[in-house]
């Protein structure tokens, strides 16, 4: 639904910004403490930062190699390094996050260890998705989930180890033609783009519904010939049904096309990544959680939901299929 009109003033749209969205969303909670909003608007803030290096990228000569490596074992742009230092810090200042967890960084970084009693969260994310694709100024992503911090964990760091089923938040900032961040906490998913003008982002959609159905899949057909068989019968049997094919190579940008005209979204398991090449913990749980709340669907499995995968480490990788109900459904009676 988007914000369209306000009963009684025909023809205004509420100018609501994810600060005041936040607000509102916390006003539901009477026993709210407020740090969950904060860690939300820490979020926001990383975001407009993380844009505003995206859009001068080339001018600013960051692009290019700083020659280091992640965990993956893929070479680190600079932005993906920047990125990775604006969220850490920003979200170093709220009292409310106890750890956090990075594609770019091997361990845990935990922040605020007190076992005061006080609500913590645990904070992951990926902070610039396909990152890769910056040297061609293709849309590229930050994706990130909030659990609470698990008091039953001796080890802060085993806090994280939760099923995407314990996650509060997710959400993903799309850095492409516009900025424009999808956020769930669990009471639907709702849209926000960042108006440059201003340095806000605004409401633009309220409650997303993907489509049930939609012929468009989404995936690296370069890895056709070494998928398990049942993809390669699915994918025969879409091309025979005239499906259409569309495919960025960064996650966001593939999954927000999703949220907003449906189809389905693969990355199945492949000779080079025979688990599947997505981590769990901050790529597709987060985009699960996403997709399921506005009303898609999102496996590993038939009858698997990603979301139910208990975790064993922070940087494992998963199969990924999600998107429309009925055209998950299609994938998952070929296999
Ligand atoms: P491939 C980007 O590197 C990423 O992690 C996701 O954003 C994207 O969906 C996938 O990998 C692309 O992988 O093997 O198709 O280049």
């Amino acid at each position: 639904m988007n914000d369209a009109s306000t009963p009684g003033l025909p023809g205004t749209r509420p100018l609501v910004t994810i600060q005041s969205h936040i607000l509102q969303q916390q006003a539901r909670y009477p026993e709210a403490t407020g740090d969950f909003s904060w860690i939300l608007s820490a979020i926001s803030i990383s975001a407009k930062m993380i844009s505003a290096q995206v859009r001068r990228a080339r001018l600013e000569d960051v692009l290019g190699h700083v020659g280091s490596q992640n965990v993956q074992g893929e070479t680190q742009q600079k932005l993906d390094v920047i990125a990775n230092d604006i969220l850490m810090r920003n979200l170093a200042g709220r009292q409310g996050v106890a750890v956090v967890a990075s594609e770019e960084n091997e361990q845990p970084v935990i922040l605020h260890d007190q076992n005061d009693g006080e609500t913590r969260y645990c904070v992951m994310f990926d902070p610039l998705d396909g990152s890769s694709n910056l040297d061609i100024a293709g849309g590229v992503g930050t994706i990130f989930s909030i659990l609470r911090k698990d008091r039953r964990s001796t080890n802060i760091a085993d806090s994280l180890l939760q099923p995407g089923t314990r996650q509060v938040a997710a959400g993903y900032v799309l850095y492409g033609s516009s900025t424009v961040m999808a956020l769930t906490i669990g009471n639907g998913v709702d849209l926000f783009v960042l108006d440059p003008s201003i340095g806000a982002f605004i409401r633009v959609g309220e409650s997303l519904r993907i489509p049930p159905k939609q012929k468009c899949y989404s995936l690296n057909e370069g890895n056709r010939l070494t998928l398990p068989e049942g993809y390669q019968r699915y994918l025969h049997w879409a091309q025979d049904s005239g499906y259409s094919s569309r495919y960025v190579g960064a996650m966001v940008a593939d999954v927000h096309r999703i949220l907003i005209q449906g189809g389905v979204f693969l990355y199945p398991p492949t000779k080079k990544a025979p688990k599947g090449k997505l981590r769990l913990m901050y790529e597709a749980n987060p985009m699960a959680m996403l997709v399921e709340q506005a009303g898609g669907k999102a496996l590993v499995a038939p009858g698997e939901r990603i979301l139910d995968v208990k975790p064993t480490e922070v940087h494992q990788r998963t199969t990924v299929v999600l998107g429309s109900a009925d055209e998950v459904d299609q994938v998952m009676s070929h296999l």
